[in-house]
This record gives structure tokens, sequence and C-alpha cells, in this order.
């Protein structure tokens, strides 16, 4: 029997490590196509600007009493908490006073916010995901998606926000952990920053990311296991066998952490859906979608178990959906095991 390390060194990041001082300003500065208008660049930087006040709030919670329950319930029926109202409101305004964005999707809000004489984009976002973590001061983020908006007469009409993933132009994420760490793409690969807290700006750390090929960790709440299809079970058995992939089963219980983390060593993040809950618990447009951009911008995929998430049509804002997203290897096996059911 082959002995496996349970807890074996995470192998090196694939990604070109900046070896150069480079502000976010400027890398996005830098990357606009020469037929650009500078809207998207300015998006970016306005959900840039967020994500610093957002952190520096997130720092302070526990002085100033910010992790609290606000006693609101969402959308969703979960208890919001102060700093998911913080985030929500920060990103609303940017995106609002900045004038590229015509309509907003946030997850703590039931509607969508349609900005009056907006411009061309379409901004999804979840303000801070893995917020149940807060309280216990573990990794949150804030993601989000960008659609260039379709409509053409009047205001932006549902055909702008019910869209498959796969018109995304942008899509990144915010992680609030040991230090704050931007990530985006913009349809040429996956870039990451890291807030420098002295001078208050996005330093390039990495750029063109890639999920290193052999994975190293599995990320699953498996205490829910009983309750999946009998494929993504399977999967599980699989990965854990001595003769397949060695990867540690690591769990955060922020989508965005996990994530990140198997971004930079290889891996794959599942929410399944349960018996209970078929479509699982991740939504589509702020969740589920920008994951699956990040990841196929980085060599990986991203999959409801069935089909690309990317190329799943909501019917409403805060559909859930099944997600399968990391590793191209991995994302492919578990279809397989779907599909054998
Ligand atoms: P949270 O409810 O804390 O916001 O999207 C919801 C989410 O976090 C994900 O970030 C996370 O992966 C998942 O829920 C954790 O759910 P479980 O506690 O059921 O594992």
């Amino acid at each position: 029997m082959t002995s496996v390390d349970p807890d074996p060194p995470a192998p090196p990041v694939t990604g070109r490590a900046s070896e150069r001082l480079v502000t976010i300003e400027r890398f996005l500065a830098e990357r606009q196509p020469e037929h650009a208008t500078g809207d998207l660049t300015a998006l970016l930087y306005d959900l840039a600007l967020a994500g610093k006040l957002i952190a520096s709030k997130t720092r302070r919670a526990g002085l100033t009493d910010l992790l609290g329950r606000s006693g609101v319930t969402n959308v969703q029926g979960e208890e919001q908490q102060n700093l998911d109202l913080y985030a929500d409101e920060v990103i609303a305004g940017l995106l609002t006073r900045g004038g590229r964005a015509c309509a907003l999707v946030s997850e703590e809000r039931a509607e969508v916010r349609v900005v009056d004489g907006g411009g061309p984009y379409v901004v999804a976002y979840d303000p801070l995901d893995g917020s149940s973590n807060i309280d216990a001061n573990v990794s949150i983020g804030t993601i989000f998606g960008v659609f260039r908006r379709v409509s053409t007469e009047g205001g932006p009409t549902p055909q702008d926000w019910l869209r498959p993933g796969r018109d995304l132009v942008a899509a990144g994420y915010v992680l609030y952990g040991t230090s704050t760490m931007l990530v985006y793409s913009a349809g040429d690969g996956v870039h990451a920053f890291t807030l420098d807290p002295e001078v208050g700006e996005f330093l390039l750390t990495w750029s063109d990311l890639t999920f290193a090929e052999d994975p190293s960790y599995y990320s699953f709440n498996l205490a829910t296991s009983s309750q999946w299809d009998r494929g993504v079970r399977r999967f599980i058995e699989w990965i854990e066998r001595d003769d397949t992939p060695t990867a540690s089963q690591r769990y955060i219980g922020s989508a965005v952490a996990d994530f990140h983390r198997n971004l930079l060593h290889g891996g794959i993040f599942g929410y399944p859906g349960t018996v209970e809950q078929p479509a699982g618990k991740l939504r589509l447009l702020y969740e589920a979608a920008p994951l699956a951009y990040l990841a196929e911008q980085a060599g990986g995929a991203g999959s409801d178990g069935r089909g690309s998430l990317l190329d799943v049509v909501p019917d409403d804002i805060h559909q859930r959906t099944p997600v399968f997203v990391g590793a191209e290897a991995l994302v492919r096996r578990i279809e397989e095991f779907v599909a054998d059911g």
C-alpha cells in the first residue's frame, strides 16, 4: 500500500511572478486594447477602490462592532450581517457614481438596481461571499462579473442581465485574507494583485495564472455527502483512492477563498446539489459564473455536473446551481461520474 502524506507542501504557483512594481491602474491601462473607450478599465478600477474600502472596514470590524448581525433578512432568507450591508452600499455607491454601469445585480438586493443615465455595463456581484465566516475571522471575499449591455432602446432590460456566463466581458474577486488580493480577468488571462496597506495600492503579484496540472486539493463540504448525487459521491471515493492524484481535502466554507487556494495550487472546489436543495446553494450570476469564467481563463473549467456553467442561462437573478470549478481534468472527471450516475 502506498503511504499518502496528508499534508504535503503546496506546489509553486503556476503564473508569472511580477518582477517590477506595477499598480493595478497601470496594468489595466497597459492591457487596454487600442480601440477601447476606457469604460471597462474605469469600472474595474472602481471595483478595486471598493475592495480597498471594504478591506479597511473588514480589518476594523472587530473593533467597531461591525461584526454583529444587522437583524435584516436578505432575499435568500439569510440574516444579513453589518459588513454585508456596508460592502453592498460601497460597491453600489461607487458604481452608480462612476457612470459606467447601467444596472447592478447584488446578492443583497431582491431587485436589480437600474442606474439612471448609466453607462454600457451591467455588474453582478456578491458583496461579501462567505459571510457566515465573518465573526470567526476567516477569509471572505467580494465576487463580481461584468456584462456589456445589449439592449439599445430606453433603459436596460432583463435581457441585459439574464445572460449566460459566456457573455461576461470581465470577472474577478477581492479576497480579504491574511492580505487583501484582487484577482481578475478581462478575457486575456487571470492576474492577481496584492494590496500594499502602507501605500494603499494593489500591486501586481502574478500575471497569467493557470491551474497546476497536479491537483493539490479538493474542497467539498463532506458533511453533506450523504445527500449528494451518487456520481459526486463516487468522485470523492475515486479521489480518495491511493492510485489517483494525491490531493488533500481542504474546505474553508468561503467559496472565494477555496477557489483562490485551488487556483494557486491546483484543485477543485465543489458545492453539489442535495436531496433537499437539488440546485445547491451557490448563485449562478454572481458566484458560479464569475468563478467559472476565471477558471476557464486559467485553463480550468466550471461545471454544474452536466455541462459548462458558462452556458447556463438564468431565469432569475438569484438562481442557484450546483458548482464544480477548478482544474479541468478534475471537473471533467466529475462530469463523467455524474453521467454514469
Ligand atoms: P456563505 O453562506 O457563508 O456566504 O455562497 C455561500 C457560501 O458562503 C459560500 O461562500 C460557501 O462556499 C458556502 O456558502 C458554504 O456553505 P456550507 O456552510 O454549507 O459549507
